[in-house]
């Protein structure tokens, strides 16, 4: 992927060469020509029988050309300008289907639909033939793939590195007792046209093995012996908007070293010889499906090392061909830790530059410490990487050593600040006592770093007052900062709302080639907020993204949804955190309601459809049983006839970027609704804003700068503030208040669910109890001004004209909240970067 410059370039005939290019900006015909090229070679069918799946194929490999064109010019161009590039380590990258955003982001995509179309087929029918690359679990994973969209579009020199897992993450399936069933997710098993295996770019990675400290006094160590595994890449062209800058995201495949080890087989030990070439192959099998928690398991932490170690290396080899002193690693290369999952790159560059690069000590942690940067994405206690120190000494014994070296140096300069603070020194160690001794992720990326952010304003002063307080102290302020999240609206508006998309462009008089370049052009929909014409076409499109919804529902789960209601949905990982069980105790509260009314009464209320949607972790037993009673509540109140009409609730299984898609531009209101002060950001609550849906939530996250944004008279907003939290949970364990009499409403709705109307209540009762005993996520605290809220969008909703202004207005205030500014924050606020635009 460069020009060493050592050799003449091209080898033969320059002319030869060029006349041999292929142009991206195509013309039909030569679109046309690709795809029959390839349904006749690449695929080695013909036309007579070609079904959509295979014109799926043919259109994304001639879609990948025109990729693979502008990728070799991007990496030459960044080979040529030599510019500082930044590499952001994920282990999970959230892709989503990546065809009709390459064709939106070539701008090709008339000219494809009409290719398409001339070839007898549709171009939205091929769509829906690619599978998702699901290879992440949630925000996390999703923020990467926005982040890597805004990369290129900002043309700057970035790269992703992360895993290519064989099982992304698991389908959801849901029994007919509401239970959630978790099934693979072959995803490459149609074949992935939007990767290019790397057979030449491998590097071999060790486990395991003895580390040797040598006796000549250099602190250099030999490490040996063990089990050795081959990385091999996969790169996924990255294209961006309107522009020829496309990065490249690379993923490791593992495998093993040599085919199957000789020597067994040999000795007759046929199986011993394929077990351990599969344990190779197992690193990169499967995404471990845990969002905001973590699991101490072994084999999570070969992956962690796994790919660190083989991004590092591809990185340094990157970097010694343009011949500079190891010394300038740092002007030359960022790395981003995306949480604290690569937090091993940092003393695997340590292992590397003093036993590989004969670096003393002080000088190759000086290279770390301006290398690396570390972004954290949660304060849940639950969620903060910690590794056995024997594991890891048994796994990776070079890295211990190093790691308790860099503690040694560490805990000495804190002493010498704050001498005899004994309690200090144990609170801030890398090593958390204990049996065993842990090593706590964190803190270790939090001093290899050379600056550490949140993901919101809140989140990031909770990192610097809580989790990272001591550090602060150390090192501070200046080392912690805050880089709010984004979402990127090519995908998010564009893309999924393509209506809201034109609409947009022809009220402001700016085509979407700039604004979506520049989302705080939005802004100029303020001016039109009280044109009837507008709002009238605003509700339109609203109406139709339902009925491509309902649609949806009805291809996909053969059940018949109304459409002329409020569309109120909750739609993100399953946890007790984001308090799903408060929407679905709030469901059940409004349908105990509802069939108190008289007909008549009910006539004059709000009628809404509530949706859900998300995974829980495989493990989760709480989260799982929130889903079934969602589901059974479902049954029953999808099938009263006194109260459908005003109030029904659909789960929809498998959660994915795709179905999010079809579901956001359909709401009226979307809940973020999460316990102050746990949801780090959430981005979900960004999409649905942009699409002009209302935002109901806590002062959470980046509910609050939504809120500073749109007005607070545009959102709704309930519950207890985040100083408030701690003493509320100290009163549940001391002064607990029975739920009776703190909060007679919610006790009526428990006690339905415990009495049997959705079906045995003594199912529930292990989720009920986390309510009555401890209460940790404070629904009895904010279940009545929860229910107040909901009670405020009914009257706001029956308003029609009025909602649709807030709507208007909301969308027009999210300029802020576009991966463009936020990767345009890391840039220049963290990594020093500039960007190199390829002509
Ligand atoms: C998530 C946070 O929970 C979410 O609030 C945030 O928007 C997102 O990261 C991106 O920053 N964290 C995770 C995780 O997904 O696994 O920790």
């Amino acid at each position: 992927d460069e020009v060493t410059g050592k050799e003449k370039w091209p080898r033969g005939e320059e002319a030869v060469w060029k006349a041999g290019l292929r142009d991206v900006d195509a013309e039909e015909k030569t679109i046309t020509n690709s795809i029959v090229n390839h349904v006749q070679t690449s695929l080695a069918r013909q036309a007579y029988n070609l079904d959509n799946l295979g014109a799926y194929q043919a259109v994304a490999l001639s879609v990948r050309d025109d990729l693979i064109i502008n990728w070799n010019e991007t990496q030459l161009t960044y080979s040529r300008k030599a510019p500082k590039r930044a590499y952001y380590l994920s282990l999970e990258f959230l892709m989503g289907r990546s065809l009709d955003n390459s064709i939106l982001n070539l701008g090709l995509k008339d000219k494809y639909a009409g290719g398409v179309d001339k070839l007898g087929f549709n171009l939205e029918d091929l769509l829906d033939q690619e599978r998702d690359a699901a290879l992440g679990n949630g925000g996390l994973g999703r923020l990467a793939a926005c982040l890597l969209d805004s990369s290129s579009t900002q043309e700057l020199p970035v790269w992703g590195y992360g895993l290519r897992y064989k099982y992304g993450i698991f389908k959801q399936l849901i029994s007919p007792e509401g239970q959630q069933l978790e099934a693979p997710d072959p995803w490459l098993d149609h074949q992935n046209p939007w990767e290019l295996p790397r057979l030449d770019v491998i590097y071999d990675v060790r486990f395991y093995g003895e580390a040797k400290r040598s006796s000549d006094g250099s602190g250099r160590a030999e490490w040996s012996g063990g089990q050795e595994v081959v990385a091999q890449a996969y790169d996924v062209p990255i294209p961006g908007y309107h522009t020829k800058n496309t990065n490249n995201l690379r993923l490791w495949e593992s495998k093993p070293k040599s085919g199957f080890d000789l020597n067994s087989f040999n000795a007759g030990n046929y199986e011993g010889a394929i077990e351990s070439s599969n344990s190779a192959a197992a690193i990169t099998s499967v995404l471990y499906p845990n969002d905001n928690t973590s699991f101490g398991k072994e084999l999570r932490l070969k992956q962690q090392y796994f790919w660190t170690a083989a991004s590092l290396a591809d990185i340094m080899r990157r970097f010694k061909n343009q011949d500079k002193p190891i010394s300038a690693f740092p002007e030359f290369i960022a790395v981003q830790l995306n949480d604290t999952h690569p937090t091993l790159a940092i003393p695997e560059l340590m292992r590397i530059l003093i036993d590989e690069e004969d670096q003393t000590w002080d000088k190759a942690w000086d290279i770390v410490t301006n290398t690396f940067f570390y972004t954290n994405h949660t304060v849940l206690p639950e969620a903060l990487e910690k590794w056995p120190v024997p594991l890891l000494q048994h796994v990776l014994p070079r890295h211990m050593q190093i790691i308790f070296d860099i503690n040694l140096f560490f805990m000495g300069q804190v002493e010498k600040k704050f001498p005899g603070d004994r309690e200090r020194l144990a609170r801030m160690s890398l090593i958390e006592e204990g049996s065993p001794q842990q090593v706590r992720m964190a803190h270790l990326a939090c001093i290899g770093s050379r600056r550490v952010n949140g993901v919101a304003e809140l989140h990031s002063d909770l990192v610097k007052t809580t989790i990272l307080k001591d550090f602060v102290e150390f090192y501070g302020i200046s080392r912690f900062g805050n880089v709010t999240n984004g979402i990127t609206p090519r995908r998010w508006l564009d893309q999924c709302n393509p209506t809201l998309s034109a609409l947009i462009s022809s009220t402001l008089k700016i085509p979407k080639e700039v604004w979506l370049k520049d989302l705080p052009k939005l802004e100029g929909l303020l001016a039109h907020v009280d044109d009837p014409e507008l709002a009238k076409t605003w509700a339109e499109i609203k109406q139709a993204n339902k009925e491509r919804l309902a649609h949806w529902v009805q291809v996909n789960l053969g059940l018949k949804i109304n459409t002329n209601v409020m569309y109120d949905i909750q739609i993100k990982r399953l946890h007790e955190y984001k308090r799903q069980t408060l929407n679905i105790l709030g469901v059940i509260h409004r349908y105990l309601q509802l069939k108190a009314l008289t007909p008549e009464e009910r006539k004059k209320t709000n009628r809404k459809a509530v949706f859900f949607a998300g995974k829980a972790a495989p493990g989760y037993y709480i989260a799982k049983l929130t889903i079934r009673l969602i589901v059974n509540v479902a049954r029953i109140i999808n099938a009263d006839k006194d109260t459908n009409e005003f109030l029904s609730l659909y789960f929809l299984p498998d959660y994915s970027v795709s179905l999010a898609e079809v579901l956001i531009p359909s709401s009226d209101i979307s809940q973020h609704i999460s316990t102050a002060g746990t949801e780090a950001s959430g981005t979900s609550n960004m999409k649905f804003c942009l699409n002009g849906g209302l935002l109901l939530g806590t002062v959470d996250g980046a509910n609050i700068e939504i809120a500073e944004e749109v007005g607070e008279s545009n959102v709704f907003f309930f519950g207890h503030l985040t100083p408030d939290v701690e003493d509320l949970r100290y009163q549940h364990q001391y002064h607990a208040i029975p739920i009776e009499e703190k909060c007679p409403a919610l006790a009526n709705v428990l006690n339905a669910v415990s009495g049997g109307l959705f079906g045995d209540g003594g199912v529930y009762e292990p989720l009920l109890n986390t309510i009555r005993q401890g209460d940790h996520y404070l629904l009895t605290d904010d279940f009545d001004s929860y229910i107040q809220a909901l009670a405020m969008v009914d009257v706001a909703y029956l308003d029609q004209k009025e909602w649709i202004k807030k709507s208007i207005r909301t969308t027009a205030k999210m300029g802020k909240f576009s991966t463009d500014r936020a990767i345009q924050d890391y840039a220049q606020e963290y990594w020093n970067i500039e960007s190199a635009k390829v002509e």
